[in-house]
């Protein structure tokens, strides 16, 4: 059923969202960082969004919430950033780096919830049916309008008759990715782009990933890691209820998604930029003799499921089939997304793999199918053509990468004319480092990069950065005095 004025989740999302195989989990994800130091606004505004721009007959609509922050603004000519939120319910505009940039350019913030994520979504029942509007496409088609939308409303309150504002538009993660699309797709409506940890290339078979964790832990820990993903193998065999309890894990009957879970807590730790508070306790253990099984589920329970919120059931596909729209629907619509676009199965490669090998492209086609019924499936190549994936023809986009984090094999990391590309290389520089400094969550306000173990090579990129935005917001400008003036 459509519902216009989706409001349905008005009763308070305390989030606690937190999806780590999936790029960007939200910014915010865990419940303690839900104040409101930590955004620039959570103040909501709504505007009718199209439910299938690609249908000449259905003209439905359902209401899309967006956010806007005025405060450094520069009325009547500065910039407008445009930050996209992904994956997750958009909560507010959060206060990282990208607010320090807005200070220095004068700039308004805006910010528009992700179709069908947080309380964007056309439909109550998020059926497999009902999931059809929800892609990357659709969701490219819902920015175009928006900053149509928020630039005619911006310009009536102005009183501008002439001109607009130049736009740049920036994501992290998914939302970087868009943010690199919509440079593709619609390169007349913003000045240029930072697709930070941009995972521009669908990957069926995602093999680096796992390469990259046992990379970044580097030989001990990741020595460690597969000892653990043996132990755990061989005590599903013999007792399987005793070694999921040890977890805190019970609930997940099915074998392969408790080891997915046990993998992407270690994963957890590398791409945000806590790799010490994994390989530190299980060197201890290791050196003391004691049982690595148990200095790993101190881990897990301590921080994967305390510290950061993360929740058990995230990893159950029983879970993921319940179809009620609702504040934990974002697991399922992920989910969705990954099983019909993008994949990025992260599937153990066939040598040295950390996580166990039953993590295979099977276990996520079968996810897939139990999940979404049949005939969901990845159509990574459709996507990659539609794209280019890391051959994307686009231009004034910066990509950004840390050294540490497994998606960067997903993203662009070779520059090309008019697309420079940066990794920002330290021992903790994961996941969005360069707006959100380290560790990237929780959140740091304004990014601040203290903590990172190389503040020199954040700030490196941040004033690249800086230098390809003046470049290109004053050509957009340029270019719109020399249009004004016809
Ligand atoms: C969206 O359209 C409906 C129906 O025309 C209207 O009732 C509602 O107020 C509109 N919402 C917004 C945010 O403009
Ligand atoms: C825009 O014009 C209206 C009516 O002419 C006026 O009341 C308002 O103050 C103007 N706003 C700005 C920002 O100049
Ligand atoms: C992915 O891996 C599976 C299992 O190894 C293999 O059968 C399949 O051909 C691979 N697919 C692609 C597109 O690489
Ligand atoms: C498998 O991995 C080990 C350890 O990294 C390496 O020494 C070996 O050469 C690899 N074997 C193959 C067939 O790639
Ligand atoms: C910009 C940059 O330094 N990119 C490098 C990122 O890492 C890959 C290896 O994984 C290099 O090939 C790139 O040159």
């Amino acid at each position: 059923m459509m519902v216009v004025g989706a409001r349905f989740l008005a009763i308070a999302l305390a989030i606690s969202f937190f999806f780590i195989s999936s790029p960007s989990h939200a910014f915010l994800t865990s419940r303690l960082l839900h104040s409101t130091d930590k955004f620039l606004t959570t103040e909501e505004h709504w505007l009718n969004q199209t439910l299938d721009h690609f249908s000449p007959y259905d003209h439905r609509q359902f209401e899309q919430r967006y956010y806007e922050f005025l405060d450094y603004f520069r009325a009547p000519d500065g910039p407008v950033f445009l930050k996209i939120c992904g994956e997750s319910s958009c909560n507010g505009i959060p206060n990282d780096y990208v607010s320090v940039l807005a200070k220095k350019f004068g700039a308004a913030v805006v910010s528009l919830e992700h179709r069908y994520y947080g309380k964007s979504s056309p439909f109550k029942a998020l059926t497999t049916q009902n999931l059809k509007y929800l892609s990357s496409k659709q969701a490219l088609f819902d920015l175009a309008n928006f900053r149509q939308y928020y630039q005619n409303s911006l310009s009536t309150k102005l009183n501008k008759t002439k001109g607009e504002n130049p736009w740049f538009i920036f994501g992290v993660s998914y939302p970087g990715a868009l943010s690199a699309w919509f440079r593709l797709k619609f390169p007349h409506l913003t000045c240029g782009s930072l697709a930070s940890s941009g995972v521009v290339l669908a990957v069926y078979n995602f093999t680096e990933f796992d390469q990259q964790i046992g990379e970044s832990a580097g030989p001990e820990c990741k020595a460690a890691l597969q000892e653990v993903t043996r132990l755990v193998e061989a005590r599903l065999e013999s007792n399987q209820k005793a070694v999921k309890s040890a977890f805190g894990a019970a609930e997940l009957k099915i074998d392969g998604d408790f080891l997915y879970f046990l993998a992407d807590a270690a994963v957890m730790a590398f791409q945000y930029g806590n790799p010490d508070k994994l390989c530190s306790p299980l060197a201890q253990a290791n050196k003391a003799g004691e049982d690595l099984l148990d200095a790993y589920a101190s881990y897990v329970k301590d921080y994967f499921l305390g510290s950061f919120g993360v929740s058990v059931k995230t990893y159950s596909q029983e879970h993921l089939k319940s179809t009620a729209a609702g504040e934990d629907s974002s697991d399922r619509l992920w989910w969705f997304q990954v099983c019909t676009e993008v994949a990025y199965f992260q599937v153990a490669p066939l040598n040295d793999s950390i996580r166990s090998s039953k993590v295979d492209t099977r276990y996520h086609l079968d996810l897939c199918k139990n999940v979404f019924g049949d005939g969901v499936y990845p159509e990574v190549d459709a996507t990659n053509l539609y794209y280019g994936g890391t051959k994307i023809a686009g231009s004034k986009i910066v990509f950004t990468n840390g050294s540490q984090d497994p998606w960067r094999h997903a993203s662009k990391q070779i520059s090309s004319p008019n697309m420079p590309a940066y990794i920002i290389s330290c021992h903790n520089c994961g996941h969005g480092t360069d707006l959100r400094g380290c560790p990237q969550s929780p959140l740091n306000p304004e990014g601040n990069d203290k903590s990172c173990s190389s503040p020199d090579a954040v700030n490196k990129v941040r004033q690249q950065i800086t230098d390809h935005m003046d470049l290109w917001l004053s050509e957009c400008q340029d270019a719109a005095r020399s249009w004004s003036s016809v």
